[in-house]
């Protein structure tokens, strides 16, 4: 199942032709740019290429007004003069002869995507489109867009399919106030945005962009606005927003489809944006959304206007639909204060809708953000006296994504000769590799046994038997492949997955790298485990010890054992995915040991799944013979299909809910990531 690139040149045919300031960013190259980067890397090829087609008056019905679509079809005949006049009626838009083709073709093209991802044609996909359309209402044109593309697409997916819950993710600059205003009162489609808000001060200046629009009636908790209230956020804001707000909402919420407004004038340069955020974002804002719906996701073009900046994000993102790793996530900082006011104040102001958020901190004291403006205000105008530019959009500069050569072998296991190789994997037993031990690159496994090696004598002087002696190596010659890129991602089964860590371990920190281990499961806190930092062990289990014992290990204690979907949901999103990328390892070792009863395999396969936005993918997960059941769902979330859906989650169990929150609360200090609000003292309070 393939990933669709729509895209047609028409779309390209319509541009400003009065002199307008405001909307002259929006121009045919922002298509033109994106596509021909597609093209020359060699993702255009990757893709289903799904024609566009016209959307009819009936798909653009379902979410404008009649008197809007008749003015608009008269615009291809008006003059200059009128479509001047036309447009000056509304905000932010200007209208060309072309504009309502263009209009009906990228209303189409997301219509087309759909139907190519609820038929199965495809597994997801990026609709290339201009005009954009979240800002555009019921009878009006707004910021650029003519007609409510995602807006039209989800209604036309549940009309058309059945769909029930539909999600959609702007995460576009702009607060895209036609999708508020259409679904506000709806809570079969959750609509989640974040935008450069100021205060009121950026446009579109609305009042209804603040946290405090929720949404209406029996929509009430089905729309999420986070507000930035400065510029610069940057790749760590953007991430905390995720796993504090809106995944575990979506997780919660349980789309049938997720659809994505996705302007990319949220990525650094955009001179709309002014945020700092890196175009490898995407990727994994992309990747952490892939696992929902069963995958199916659906994103169209809205903003995006820094033609270097757009490229870059639309090319990571097709990538990352593609089923490539992700970029490793460097330097995650933790959120600034003003993503922390923010996101504190809309898990407040949502907590009574959502079970996940129930034991949300309250909204932070108002003064703080008066005083913090005040503050702000000051510097600013300092600024402005010293002479320096309070904006310097001008000298912006950041590296350009890091690809990686994709490994030839995508998922190798390691399991017992009568087990059949799941689909789409290679099987990787030392026997069948004898010849390969001695090729020239790798190294002589027995030789390094004697010194510093990975079977170190401690492991050695277990009574193994012949077979495990050969499973650890291997796990050790896999590990050589995945350290070298030749193999992305490993499963084997073990008789003994605490003794086949240890080995796994040495090696991978022998090699000076960060290892990320995560141990679903077990009785006893796993040995051997360093803890000078070149390892970080998450535990989850019944019998995790209550406290940690030091800053990398950490136990996550669910009373429950794994059972509890909802706390193991809550568990992975807002505790280890933060915790991950916050450490980003080289390397992730996943290790479930017996103990770990209860959990089902759908959400051993979203963990499998969201760790592979780590460590560029390398993945080695090890499971006790016991758990043979397991290698077949874990070699599918290994070579990329999407987890299942978890369905939709009952209210957690209390006790082991606040025991989560409260290691987040404790954990905080030291890794920045799991914040969700203001320090109560601080720099600030001068
Ligand atoms: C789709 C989009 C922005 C309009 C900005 C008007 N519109 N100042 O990004
Ligand atoms: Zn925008």
């Amino acid at each position: 199942m393939g990933t669709a690139l729509l895209y047609d040149e028409e779309m390209t045919r319509y541009k400003l032709l009065w002199l307008d300031p405001d909307c002259e960013l929006e121009r045919p190259e922002r298509l033109t740019a994106s596509h021909e980067a597609l093209v020359s890397c060699g993702l255009a090829a990757r893709c289903v290429s799904i024609p566009v087609r016209q959307a009819t008056d009936d798909d653009i019905l379902l979410i404008h007004s009649e008197e809007y679509l008749e003015a608009v079809k008269k615009t291809p005949y008006m003059t200059l003069e009128d479509l001047r006049e036309f447009a000056l009626v509304y905000g932010c838009v200007y209208f060309h002869p072309n504009s309502y083709r263009c209009a009906t073709l990228a209303a189409g093209a997301a219509l087309q995507l759909v139907d190519g991802v609820m038929t199965g044609r495809v597994r997801n996909g990026l609709a290339l489109v201009r005009p954009p359309g979240h800002h555009s209402m019921r009878s009006a044109a707004n910021g650029f867009c003519v007609f409510n593309n995602v807006a039209i697409a989800a209604k036309y997916a549940q009309q058309k399919y059945g769909v029930q819950r539909v999600l959609i993710v702007d995460w576009d600059i702009h607060h895209g106030q036609g999708v508020q205003y259409a679904f506000e009162d709806d809570p079969s489609v959750l609509y989640f945005s974040w935008h450069r808000y100021e205060h009121q001060k950026f446009w579109p200046e609305l009042r209804e962009s603040d946290y405090d629009s929720v949404g209406k009636d029996k929509g009430a908790g089905f729309n999420i606005n986070v507000p930035w209230n400065k510029v610069g956020m940057q790749n760590s804001d953007y991430l905390a927003v995720f796993f504090h707000v809106l995944l575990p909402v979506a997780y919660e919420f349980c789309p049938d489809l997720v659809l994505v407004c996705a302007g990319f004038d949220s990525a650094i340069g955009d001179p709309e944006g002014e945020m700092c955020a890196t175009p490898d974002i995407f990727a994994h804002l992309t990747h952490l959304l892939m696992n929902l719906a069963g995958g199916k996701l659906c994103l169209m073009l809205e903003g995006g206007y820094n033609l270097t900046s757009l490229s870059q994000s639309v090319c990571v993102t097709v990538r990352t639909l593609l089923g490539d790793p992700a970029p490793r996530p460097a330097n995650l900082q933790g959120p600034c204060q003003s993503a922390l006011e923010s996101i504190q104040c809309v898990r407040a102001a949502h907590r009574k809708y959502w079970s996940c958020l129930k034991l949300a901190a309250g909204a932070p004291p108002s003064e703080v953000s008066t005083k913090r403006i005040k503050l702000e205000e000051k510097e600013r105008e300092e600024k402005l006296q010293r002479g320096e530019a309070a904006d310097s959009k001008a000298g912006i500069t950041w590296p350009q994504p890091q690809t990686c050569v994709l490994p030839p072998v995508r998922t190798a296991v390691v399991i017992p000769e009568e087990m059949a190789c799941p689909d789409g994997c290679k099987r990787f037993n030392l026997s069948q590799h004898a010849d390969s031990l001695s090729d020239k690159c790798d190294p002589p496994l027995f030789h390094q046994n004697n010194h510093n090696g990975p079977l170190e004598s401690h492991v050695l002087s277990f009574p193994l038997s012949l077979h495990a002696v050969s499973t650890l190596s291997s796990l050790t010659v896999l590990l050589g492949k995945m350290e070298k890129n030749e193999i992305c991602n490993g499963l084997a089964v073990v008789g003994d997955v605490s003794m086949a860590m240890a080995p796994v371990i040495q090696h991978a920190t022998s090699l000076k790298q960060r290892v990320l281990v995560v141990c679903v499961g077990g009785t006893e806190v796993p040995s051997h485990l360093p803890e000078d930092g070149t390892t970080l062990t998450v535990h989850i289990s019944k019998e995790a010890p209550e406290e940690p014992s030091c800053k990398y290990y950490i136990p996550v204690r669910l009373k429950n054992s794994c059972g509890d979907t909802s706390g193991f949901a809550q568990a992975i999103l807002s505790v280890l995915l933060p915790l991950a990328y916050e450490y980003d390892p080289a390397l992730v070792l996943l290790t479930r040991l017996p103990g770990s009863g209860g959990l089902n395999d759908g959400a051993w396969q979203q963990l499998v799944s969201l760790l592979q936005g780590l460590a560029w993918g390398h993945v080695l997960v090890l499971v006790q013979e016991c758990h043979k059941a397991l290698v077949k769902p874990t070699a599918a979330a290994l070579s990329g299909s999407p987890a299942p859906s978890l369905g939709r989650l009952p209210a957690p169990v209390v006790e082991d809910f606040e025991a989560l929150e409260r290691l987040r609360v404790r954990l905080q200090a030291d890794w920045m990531l799991l914040r969700t609000s203001v320090q109560e003292s601080g720099a600030e309070d001068n």
